[in-house]
């Protein structure tokens, strides 16, 4: 059982990787200028506004009380706009407030879970900027060579490092043998955290964090377990699983399990794709007509491919072209019927870029097939976002290309918003902006 130190395996080695203040992250990435100073992304800041909410702050907006949820306009009192400051005022103390920009967020993530899929076999991708990876086949608990680090660790420095690198934003990592463990371990050190709990040492680590943090336990039970003394993991772990039965029924059992260190759950892979696609950047923005259809043509191979392995037939097809910096283009062709048919992605996705992107310097292309339907509903479970590896369609030693995206589940495959739990104002106004299709 994963998690557990039974004797029927080796213990899991599960890393969570959260995103540190993920929109205003981006937002650097586009205004390097905004790095350390407060930033407040969300909606409805504009004077005359006034209504809207935080999607996140940066770290120092944070320390006004600035919050993700919270009304735009509490923001505003407790960290005003720089430019609504008179020149008396410290600018120092004043918010950057930029507007929620989900498309490019969504690039960004796309660009992240490319480098964790890379890095693990199973990804269970759970929101924009959160995912679980499975590296059990990867590394080891073991400790390295030298010094009393494990090899765990290791490898997750090497996935932050990638992100960090590659992309440029900070991602907090939590790395323990089950699940639970491992959210909480992301969690606890944030930002550009890394946590890593060993198999023997769950138990004392989970003791003293507030049982609010426990995978599984909402505003109302913690309120309940309160009112029974119990206000750490190590209490819940410590208390009677009778009476956390009697209590909250088999979730009470289940809880007290967590608390324990004990969490069953597999990382399972992002369900079933509603869309297939696969991208590649260009490591120096082209016009060449030549160099973009050769790269659609490869992106068109392999995401018939990957179709037809699956056993999906597609009713769409399209191409995405993203013009430097960050403008995105999707264009599609909706066929009469669902299809299996590799030359006809091809030919679609050629016929697409010729007809407007013919001239356009473009930094990065992509090619997508939709509307997908299953020949075999109960393959369900080969649906998963496999990890195809690197190089990968571009092929090995091309270095015009870099490969970039296996299309990632949740926040850039799927056509529905990713599900952070709990939807803003901010937004659920965003949600219906998807690429493609
Ligand atoms: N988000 C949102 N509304 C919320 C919560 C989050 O719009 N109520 C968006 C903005 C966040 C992103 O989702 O940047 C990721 O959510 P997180 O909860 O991971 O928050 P952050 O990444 O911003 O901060 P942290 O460093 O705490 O992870
Ligand atoms: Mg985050």
């Amino acid at each position: 059982m994963p998690g557990t130190t039974d004797d029927d395996g080796p213990d899991s080695i599960v890393l969570h990787v959260d995103m540190d203040c993920f929109y205003a992250a981006c937002e650097r990435l586009r205004e390097p200028e905004l790095e350390g100073k407060p930033v407040v992304v969300g909606m409805g800041y504009e004077p005359g506004e006034g209504h809207g909410a935080v999607a996140t702050a940066s770290y120092e907006a944070r320390e006004f009380g600035v919050e993700s949820a919270q009304p735009i306009s509490t923001a505003l009192e407790r960290l005003p706009r720089i430019e609504s400051l008179g020149p008396d005022d410290d600018p120092a103390a004043a918010g950057h407030y930029r507007t929620v920009d989900l498309e490019f967020y969504k690039e960004v993530a796309a660009d992240v879970k490319a480098i964790l899929h890379d890095c693990a076999d199973v990804v269970r991708e759970v929101s924009i900027d959160e995912a679980y990876l499975d590296v059990t086949d990867r590394t080891a608990w073991d400790l390295a060579a030298a010094g009393d680090r494990t090899l765990a660790e290791g490898f997750a420095r090497h996935v932050k490092q990638r992100i960090a690198r590659e992309v440029g934003v900070a991602a907090s990592i939590g790395v323990a043998p089950n699940m639970s463990t491992a959210k909480i371990a992301s969690d606890f050190d944030k930002p550009d955290g890394l946590v890593v709990v060993r198999p023997g040492e769950v138990r004392s680590f989970l003791a003293p964090i507030p049982v609010e943090e426990v995978h599984g336990v909402g505003p109302v039970t913690a309120r309940k377990l309160g009112s029974l003394g119990i206000e750490t993991a190590g209490d819940l772990a410590d208390a009677d699983a009778a009476v956390l039965e009697a209590e909250f029924g088999s979730r009470g059992r289940e809880l007290h399990e967590r608390a324990r260190g004990y969490d069953d759950r597999t990382v399972t892979p992002t369900g079933r794709p509603k869309s297939l696609s696969r991208e590649s950047a260009f490591t120096d923005p082209t016009d060449d007509i030549e160099d973009k259809r050769e790269v659609v043509r490869a992106l068109a191979a392999d995401v018939a491919d990957r179709a037809r392995s699956r056993g999906a037939m597609y009713r769409t097809i399209g191409i995405k072209v993203v013009v430097p910096p960050f403008d995105i283009n999707t264009r599609a062709t909706s066929l009469s019927g669902p299809v299996d048919d590799p030359g006809l992605v091809e030919s679609v996705a050629l016929d697409l870029l010729d007809a407007e992107f013919e001239e356009t310097t473009v930094r990065k292309l992509g090619v997508r097939v939709s509307k997908l339907s299953f020949a075999d509903a109960d393959q369900s479970s080969l649906d998963g976002w496999e990890s195809t590896g690197s190089g990968g369609v571009d092929g090995e030693g091309d270095d015009r290309v870099s490969d970039e995206t296996e299309a990632s589940a949740a926040a850039d495959g799927d056509d529905e918003p990713p599900d952070t739990g709990g939807e803003t104002p901010s937004r659920g106004g965003q949600s219906s902006l998807v690429e493609f299709d």
